[in-house]
């Protein structure tokens, strides 16, 4: 029997219901259950352009965006007619096309570090994949991360780990065997000194250190002056691999992702997100002689019978297509983003690289996860729902990041502006 409601969000709430009785939580994946922020999960029913639609009839500008990979917002003409396309020729081969080819090789000339690319189907594959290959071409067993990084669901990876974990609390996961959680030696993001000295006592048993260049999982949190330069210079003098986790900010917050954006070249590098454009794909890549580690050339093993499903490679094709030939994009991203987080509210720190930003409700600098969770989340919640009933819908957590696409146009600027001033003047 249904339930009827009197809320403008009667039809998601008896979604939720009946999702409840049949998947953990009501969702499939943590952050969208709302925990962070209380009430109702928004059920969309569609999206278009910087718009998103729910499926009892209300429209939001769109600062999710997918968690990231919407960057030309909903549904862009390019990507539906590579579809399309995609869709006459069949789902799914599990045997090389020549699209995967191209793909690969664009892959290259955008991001010039991965000389070799394998495809997977998410970013928690790609960072297994790639820790995995470090382990093999180094024959080191220990890594590096850092605490509020977020490498997707990897065992050894969930240690002190942002994202879901960070906005439901959960230190240590359940279900890790200790022994895998011992091959990771998580440290403070932007702590030079911390790694220096990991470093100076271990280094010869650290296969990797993995980061992300530009933290999306606690909020956005930019690395310090220096910081990326000195992974790169201890990593090499240690013989250890660095692995960029570009999963947020690849083809994001520059064409060639931070990598290019801050100049240093990681030995490997994962992407997710907007290399799919919107459909189940990543991959991972870097220098040639770590990737001939990989089955079939070397004995590291990897596989997957969706891996460079031909809808996904068509979709991706088409979005880094339009990225590489409108450069433009970025600069208009960049604008409009400065232009949305150019003023400052009362006791909160805005930090932004280009297009991902994050509103913390703490007039102290966020450098760190220390300082991430000195946030007031209670009031990061009641600033949610107001915004979500003026029409804008941001991520439901205060350790997610905003992303902005080149759908959002000025006056969906402006109109979020003016709710959050609202917000802040009603307070
Ligand atoms: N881990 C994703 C954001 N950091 C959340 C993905 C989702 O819930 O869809």
């Amino acid at each position: 029997m249904t339930t009827v409601t009197s809320t403008k969000f009667a039809k998601s709430e008896e979604l939720f219901r009946r999702a409840q009785q049949r998947t953990p939580g009501g969702v499939n994946s943590p952050v969208r259950a709302f925990r962070g922020v209380g009430g109702t999960p928004l059920f969309l029913a569609r999206g278009e352009g910087s718009r998103v639609f729910d499926v009892d009839g209300n429209a939001y500008i769109d600062y999710v965006g997918s968690w990231g990979p919407m960057i030309a917002g909903h549904r862009p003409p390019f990507v539906m007619e590579a579809l399309r396309q995609a869709l006459a020729i069949g789902t799914s081969f599990g045997a090389p096309t020549g699209q995967e080819v191209e793909f690969a090789e664009l892959i290259a000339k955008m991001v010039p570090s991965m000389e070799m690319v394998r495809l997977v189907n998410s970013g928690t594959e790609a960072t297994m994949s790639a820790l995995r290959v470090a382990r093999g071409f180094t024959g080191r067993d220990l890594t590096i991360k850092f605490e509020g990084c977020y490498h997707g669901h990897v065992d050894s990876l969930l240690v002190k780990a942002g994202s879901g974990m960070a906005t439901l609390g959960i230190a240590d996961t359940a279900g890790v065997p200790a022994a895998f959680a011992a091959t990771t030696i998580a440290l403070p993001y932007n702590s030079i000194a911390a790694v220096e000295k990991v470093f100076a006592e271990r280094g010869g048993k650290i296969a990797a250190v993995i980061v992300e260049p530009v933290v999306g999982n606690m909020g956005c949190v930019p690395p310090a002056p220096g910081f990326l330069e000195a992974l790169r210079s201890l990593t090499e003098k240690h013989g250890a691999l660095l692995i960029f986790d570009e999963v947020m900010t690849g083809f994001r917050v520059a064409p060639g992702g931070a990598q290019q954006r801050f100049s240093i070249r990681p030995d490997l590098t994962t992407l997710g997100k907007i290399i799919g454009a919107g459909l189940p794909m990543a991959a991972y890549g870097g220098r040639a002689d770590v990737m001939k580690k990989i089955a079939p050339v070397g004995p590291v093993y990897q596989a997957g019978t969706l891996s460079g499903n031909p809808l996904a490679v068509s979709a991706g094709l088409a979005m880094l297509r339009h990225l590489a030939a409108h450069p433009e994009i970025y600069e208009t991203l960049e604008a409009r983003a400065a232009q949305l987080t150019a003023w400052t509210p009362p006791g909160v720190t805005v930090n932004r690289v280009g297009s991902i930003f994050t509103f913390f409700f703490t007039d102290q600098p966020v450098s760190d996860w220390e300082s991430a969770k000195r946030s007031d989340t209670a009031r990061f919640a009641k600033f949610f729902h107001f915004m979500l009933e003026r029409g804008i819908y941001l991520a439901p957590s205060q350790f997610e990041a905003a992303f902005l696409s080149s759908a959002h146009s000025e006056a969906d600027i402006r109109a979020t502006i003016d709710a959050a001033k609202e917000f802040f003047s009603r307070e």
